[in-house]
This record gives structure tokens, C-alpha cells and sequence, in this order.
């Protein structure tokens, strides 16, 4: 089934012509941001140098860090008027990353949105109960949008209170769910528990987190679903990036609005299709905010050979980050957030563990830190509320629900070489 049929199987010259136009086009409009203006001339390249895609690669890498150095408004290329919407990214140092969108960026995210999901089987017959944070999270309104579009009911039920998400199920006959895949498990676990029966369901889409081959086989037992893949990220327009087909064959990239590239993350030397790296992205469309080869941090490949659904390029399961940045419940963390966090509360001494474990298919963050004696009177009152203005703390940087556990001074471990204060133990999914 496609949404567009023209343009999601446009191949060979005619779409590398789309394509070099658009590239054309993007290089002049990130002239707009003064960063570009300066990262082209350091590079020695001006727009007229890009005549082939190919000449891609003379253009400078835009990372993560630029971006957060450009808060709030750096990278708009656009005059501010013309920005109808904002969202941020979670999970950075400080400041997030502020993301622009114009009225026809929002158009085009939805005819993506709608594109996927159609992609995957869904019709403006199906009941789509989108289970996906609302607001600066780009997950909620991101696939909002494209459901509505295609012509789906629409329930932006957002996320929390399980019982209540699978009484939805039940009595709106809903056909089709979106979460994250570790609620998708949680909400059946419970949907077990209850007793309660989730046959409407026949197809679930998730993703904002890294998940494997096993648990879509565990999600599609036990909810009794067709479930799919889907990948992007705030920087670019949020979800929607890549998505997989009913082939549930590696992601499709959307060639006529991002132009993708696997590098050697140590070396940014571009890599031969079918190698492992990381994946770099040139948003082709964008007018709010462009960028020219976005380094994701995701690790991936390109599939080789041709998908049977006549669509273009895929892009392999996403396997890890090239960086230390944790995905948990959906939100980004980078361990240097948590230890920023925790050096600025006197209470806390230098030394801290975090754990990362899936309980009942949820993660769970565990943060264990060695107490100041000074700031303590022994009592467990007193624990009590060191403990919640600890977890306070990080919940206010990370949006996140930590477990802190208080230990002895001395009693953590002390790293001669390089600290290895993170431990994911989410290994198992794998
Ligand atoms: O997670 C956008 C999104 C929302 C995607 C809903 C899919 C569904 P961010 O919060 O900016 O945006 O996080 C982006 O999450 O760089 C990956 O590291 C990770 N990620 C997203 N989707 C997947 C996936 C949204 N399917 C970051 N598999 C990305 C693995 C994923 N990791």
C-alpha cells in the first residue's frame, strides 16, 4: 500500500536529479545561519562547489554540540516569524536543542508520517491509539498528525495509566498502537494481568528506543499484532525518518527529504555501502532549520539488496550510539547530565554508580551515591529526604524517574584508567 506512489519508488536519474536540486537548494538556505556561513569558509567550499551529490562529502559535519551551542534560535534559517512551531530534544547538558519548524515543515513531516503509516497497512479505517508523550517530545504530534492525515480515528491518549490505555483498547475497538516497545510489553503484561482481551488490536508501530528481533517476536504473540520499526529524531523532524515496511525488512530511508551516509565514526571517512558505522543525515527539504550532515551518533548500515516493495534505501535495525548518550523510556541521557547533576548537591560525595536495568520491560535508572557525612544525621528521616531531593534533582534535569540509593563513604568503586560509572544491563533484549 502506498501513500505516494511516485515519489516513494522514484529511482535512478530522476530521483538523483530530485535529490542534487534539493541539495543545492539546502546548502544555499543554511547560508542563513551564520555557523554555516563560517563552517563552509573554514572548510573551503561555497554553495556553487556542490554540483554532484558526490561533492556531499566536502561539506563539514554538523554535530550534536553545535547545535546545543546554538541555543535557542542559532540554527534557524529562517526569520522567526515564519516559525510556527517549536520542540525540544531531552537529554542534553544544560540547555536542549531547540528545533524550528515552518508551516510547510510541518506539512511535509505529516506526508512522511502518512507515508509510514500507510506503509505498514494502516487506513483511514483503522483506530489509532497514539501511546507517545504529547508535547515537546516530537513522538505524540509527530505521528498525530500523519494518523490524521491518512484518515485514521485518532486517540492522543499520550502516555501513563495502563488500566485506563487498555479500557481504551477495549471499548473504542482500536486497531493499531504506538509506543515505545518497552511499553508496548508493559501494557500487555498488565493487559495479562487484568485478564483483559486485546483482540481488536492487529498492528503496532514502535520505536524512540532501541529494541531487537526477539522482543518484536514476544510484542507480536502476546498482543497479537503485526509490529513495525520506526526511527528519527528531534533534529530532524522526529519520528518518521526511517520506517520499515510490511516486509519488517530494515528501514526505509525517505530518499527525496534526507540524503543518508554511513561514516567511521573515529575517522568521519564515509564508509562503502553494507559497512557498519554511523549514520549522517542531510535533511533535503527542511526550511526552518537544515543542516548539512547531521551526525545521529546511531550506528547502522545500508541493506544492499532491493527491498521487494519497490521502495529505496534501508537502513539496518539501529544497534547502538556511537556515544556514551542512553536511550531510557524514549528520553536521551547522557551520563554527563546525571554527573553534573549530582556534583552540584553538596549532600552527594564525589563517587557515583548508575545502573540501567529493564524490570517488567521498563527501564529503570538506579543512581547509587556515597553520602557526605557532613550533610547527615544519621537518622532515617533524614535519608529519606536526601534521597528524594536527590532523585528531585535529576528528574528535573533528566524528566526522568531514578531510584537513588544512598552507600558508605569509600564503599563505590574507584577507577584507575578511564571511569566506567554507567552499567547497562539491558543487554538481554539483544
Ligand atoms: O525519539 C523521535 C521518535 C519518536 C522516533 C517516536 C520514533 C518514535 P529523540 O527524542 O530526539 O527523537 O531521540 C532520537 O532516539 O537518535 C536514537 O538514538 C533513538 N531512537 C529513535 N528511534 C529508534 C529506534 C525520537 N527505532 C534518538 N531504534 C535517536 C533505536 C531509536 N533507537
Amino acid at each position: 500500500m502506498f501513500w505516494n506512489r511516485e515519489i516513494e519508488t522514484i529511482a535512478g536519474d530522476n530521483l538523483e536529479a530530485l535529490q542534487l536540486s534539493r541539495l543545492k537548494w539546502t546548502v544555499r538556505q543554511v547560508q542563513n545561519v551564520e555557523f554555516y556561513r563560517r563552517a563552509f569558509q573554514k572548510a573551503g567550499v561555497s554553495p556553487g562547489d556542490i554540483q554532484t551529490l558526490d561533492d556531499l562529502e566536502k561539506l563539514p559535519f554538523t554535530t550534536k554540540k553545535d547545535l546545543r551551542e546554538g541555543y535557542p534560535f542559532g540554527f534557524f534559517a529562517v526569520p522567526k516569524r515564519e516559525v510556527v512551531r517549536i520542540h525540544t530534544t531531552s537529554g542534553t547538558t544544560g540547555k536542549p536543542t531547540v528545533v524550528g519548524y515552518t508551516r510547510q515543515d510541518l506539512d511535509t513531516w505529516t506526508e512522511l508520517m502518512a507515508r509510514n503509516l500507510t506503509m505498514v497497512g494502516l487506513t483511514e479505517d483503522d483506530v489509532f491509539q497514539n501511546i507517545l508523550g504529547y508535547g515537546l517530545f516530537t513522538g505524540g504530534l509527530g505521528f498525530h498528525y500523519g494518523a490524521e492525515r491518512v484518515g485514521m480515528t485518532v486517540i492522543p491518549s499520550s502516555t501513563g495509566n495502563t488500566k485506563r490505555q487498555i479500557e481504551m483498547i477495549q471499548d473504542f475497538g482500536v486497531t493499531a498502537i504506538n509506543s515505545t516497545p518497552g511499553y508496548g510489553l508493559h501494557l500487555v503484561e498488565v493487559a495479562e494481568q487484568m485478564g483483559a482481551s486485546l483482540e481488536t488490536l492487529r498492528i503496532a508501530t514502535f520505536g524512540a528506543e532501541p529494541w531487537s528481533e526477539s522482543m518484536r517476536a514476544e510484542l507480536e504473540r502476546r498482543l497479537g499484532v503485526d509490529a513495525y520499526d520506526s526511527y528519527g529524531m528531534s533534529e530532524m523532524y522526529g519520528p518518521g525518518v526511517a520506517f520499515e515496511c510490511e516486509e519488517k525488512d530494515g528501514l526505509h530511508i525517505w530518499h527525496d527529504c534526507y540524503l543518508a551516509e554511513i561514516i567511521d565514526p573515529a575517522t568521519g571517512e564515509r564508509l562503502p555501502d553494507g559497512e557498519t558505522g554511523e549514520l549522517v543525515i542531510t535533511p533535503l527539504v527542511k526550511e526552518a532549520m537544515p543542516l548539512i550532515r547531521y551526525r545521529t551518533g546511531d550506528i547502522t548500515r545500508f541493506l544492499t539488496d532491493d527491498c521487494p516493495c519497490g521502495r529505496g534505501k534501508r537502513i539496518a535495525r539501529l544497534s547502538g550510539r556511537a556515544d556514551d548518550m542512553l536511550v531510557i523510556r524514549g528520553i536521551n541521557v547522557f551520563p554527563s547530565q546525571i554527573e553534573h547533576t549530582l556534583l552540584s548537591l553538596p549532600e552527594v560525595g564525589d563517587q557515583y554508580m548508575v545502573y540501567v536495568d529493564r524490570i517488567n520491560h521498563l527501564d529503570e535508572m538506579t543512581i547509587e551515591v556515597e553520602i557526605n557525612r557532613s550533610y547527615f544525621s544519621g537518622e532515617l528521616a533524614d535519608l529519606q529526604r536526601l534521597q528524594k531531593k536527590v532523585s528531585g534533582a535529576i528528574r528535573e534535569t533528566l524528566n526522568l524517574r531514578t531510584t537513588v540509593k544512598f552507600v558508605e563513604p569509600g564503599t563505590l568503586p574507584r577507577f584507575e584508567g578511564k571511569a566506567k560509572r554507567v552499567v547497562d544491563r539491558r543487554g538481554a533484549i539483544w
